[in-house]
């Protein structure tokens, strides 16, 4: 279990809005982001949106959506303005609420880039440039492979180390990047807490079912914004006919058994999508379906879920989506309180390593100078 922050600062409370003093035992706090590019897929829903959603009831939980990765990929202004408040309605409709969560946009709360460059003088380029996401990315983003595609993970970890996290939910695509933060945050603590943990070593959580959704037409390879088929992609806000073909045309394996196994990717995806939707293991799923006649049973069983689990989130977003007043409140109100606690961890890691005024320094020294 990871330590408590220890800051003396005050912090704000992500559920309660409330000031508490550091000395009263921190709730578990949650932290995730989530990029405003591309429509999110039944992989970002089930490895991340869902547990965020179900982390509201068990701490306190922070969303963030982070703009500023997406300037990582060749983009148009406009376009990505307008997706954050897509994404902004979808996350809603999929059941945030800011009552008891804190969404906000990643590029509000400039403390996230400050402590990112703190952590780049901490990160070795090695390190950073042997990591998977960056060497596929370098791959398929032949044209300019920006120094920004490398530093994203120290961004990541800014995100998460800002808010002395203790809980990060993620997919199972995220351990690697997981792994540096906390390799990042324990490098900080020895070489300049002293005998305190002054950023929170975090934990990942990566759901037991669904960690890794696979693409449904190319089922060793997972479900992705990028790297993935048109047709083995399903969208959270794809239609429900749209939903019921993909499913009905994604690729199986030899054999007609209802079993997961190495040797059969596409049905134990299936199955995992399906234990999901249903709420249930998958060793129930395999139970329920010994009779069924074959792989066509199963996909239908699987696309009916499907539907069943997206249908509502389809139809609250319409709604939601069409007030961006409402949407661009909930995440200003968001950021004002995020930038409470964000603020407090920098002006600890500040004093920490030595950069601006010695805490308790007066600013009238400024004053005078300039008068
Ligand atoms: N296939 C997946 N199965 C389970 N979880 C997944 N995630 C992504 N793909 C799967 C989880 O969803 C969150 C993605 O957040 P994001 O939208 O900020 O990241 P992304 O990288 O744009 O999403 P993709 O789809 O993974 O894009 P590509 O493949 O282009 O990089 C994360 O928690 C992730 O683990």
């Amino acid at each position: 279990m990871p330590a408590e922050p220890t800051s003396a600062q005050a912090e704000t409370s992500a559920n309660g809005g409330s000031s508490q003093p550091a000395s009263a035992p921190a709730a578990l706090r949650i932290f995730s982001g989530i990029q405003p590019t591309g429509d999110k897929h039944l992989g970002n829903y089930i490895g991340a949106i869902r547990q965020y959603v179900a982390g509201q009831d068990r701490g306190d939980a922070l969303y963030c959506i982070v703009d500023l990765h997406a300037l990582t990929v060749a983009h148009d202004p406009d376009v990505l303005r307008r997706s954050v408040y897509d994404l902004t309605a979808l996350l809603v409709a999929a059941g945030l609420d800011a009552a008891r969560c804190l969404l906000f946009r990643q590029s509000d709360v400039p403390e996230h880039t400050e402590l990112s460059w703190m952590l780049c003088c901490l990160t070795e380029v090695g390190r950073l440039q042997r990591m998977h996401q960056f060497r596929d990315k370098s791959v398929a983003q032949r044209e300019l492979v920006n120094a920004g595609v490398l530093f994203y993970p120290v961004l990541q970890a800014a995100d998460v180390l800002a808010y002395r996290a203790h809980e990060v939910p993620v997919g199972e695509d995220q351990r690697e990047h997981l792994e540096l933060m906390r390799d990042v945050a324990r490098r900080f603590n020895s070489r300049f807490g002293g005998s305190r943990e002054v950023l929170v070593v975090p934990e990942h959580r990566i759901p037991e079912v669904g960690a890794r959704i696979m693409d449904l037409q190319e089922p060793t390879r997972k479900m992705s914004t990028t790297g993935g088929t048109e047709e083995g992609t399903v969208y959270v806000l794809d239609e429900p006919a749209v939903i019921e073909r993909k499913i009905r045309r994604a690729v199986t394996d030899s054999g007609a058994g209802i079993v997961r196994g190495p040797d059969k990717p596409g049905v134990s995806n299936l199955i995992e999508i399906m234990a999901v939707a249903r709420g249930c293991a998958p060793a129930d799923v395999e139970t329920q379906m010994a009779s069924a006649r074959g792989y066509g049973d199963l996909k239908a069983a699987v696309a009916q879920a499907t539907v069943e689990m997206l249908a509502p989130i389809r139809d609250r977003y319409a709604e939601l989506r069409a007030d961006e007043r409402a949407l661009e409140a909930i995440l200003g109100a968001g950021a004002q309180r995020a930038r409470g606690i964000a603020a407090a961890t920098l002006a600890d890691v500040r004093q920490c390593i030595g950069v601006g005024a010695v805490s308790g320094a007066s600013s009238a020294t400024i004053d005078t100078v300039s008068a």
